[in-house]
């Protein structure tokens, strides 16, 4: 499981899709709180999804194919500041008409920073998210920033500023740095791919 990885494409126009349909799961949510970090340390392949300190850095839909079963999809965050209107703006409707056109999402991964309550962005993508009819698994990263004490409020936070969720105890931690969560997540791939 999770064992062969494979960069297929970029795609910044949505005309450019891979021509070969597969089950997709899609890491979302804002710039900078993990996605391409998670993607990598999932499947124990340090630099195949392009990680950097500044924000921003993923700028279009990346795929990779998992296993000759499914695509792995990295998409752009939302949020960071210091991307020009015109940019934002691009990538916002790229992700969004990418989600609600899409047919092949089986789940989204909405990644958000343990240490913050979802952002007005954050909001918006949850109820496109549910308006699309899209399954989807909010992921809290970072979680080696994390006292002990504090990772209660955290999911408490996230459960009620967020809709469709049915339990504070639904909410994962992740640490890309220490695996934690890795366990359970994996545990879904499986569900989702592996079991049948
Ligand atoms: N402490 C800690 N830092 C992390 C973790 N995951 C990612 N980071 C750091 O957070 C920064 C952003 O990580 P990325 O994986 O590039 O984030 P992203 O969501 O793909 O960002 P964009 O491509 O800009 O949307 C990098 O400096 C990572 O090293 C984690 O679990 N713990
Ligand atoms: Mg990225």
């Amino acid at each position: 499981m999770l064992e062969q990885s494979e960069f297929i494409k970029s795609v910044y126009d949505l005309k450019e899709l891979p021509a070969r349909k597969l089950p997709e799961v899609i890491l979302c949510g804002r710039s900078n709180v993990g996605k391409s970090s998670f993607i990598n340390s999932l499947l124990g392949r340090q630099g195949l999804a392009k990680i950097s300190s500044t924000p921003g850095k993923t700028r279009c839909i990346n795929y990779y194919l998992i296993d000759n079963k499914f695509y792995l999809v990295d998409l752009p965050g939302y949020g960071y500041a210091k991307t020009s209107q015109k940019e934002r703006l691009f990538w916002g409707k790229l992700v969004s008409e990418f989600i609600s056109s899409s047919e092949n999402i089986v789940l989204a991964i909405h990644l958000i920073d343990c240490r913050h309550k979802p952002t007005d962005l954050d909001i918006q993508l949850n109820l496109l998210l549910i308006q699309s009819r899209v399954p989807f698994d909010v992921i809290l990263s970072k979680s080696d920033k994390l006292k002990q004490s504090e990772y209660k409020p955290s999911r408490e936070s996230t459960f009620n500023n967020l809709a469709g969720l049915v339990s504070p105890e639904d909410i994962i931690f992740y640490s890309s740095i220490k695996g934690k969560g890795k366990k359970e997540v994996q545990k879904k791939f499986w569900e989702l791919f592996y079991s049948k």
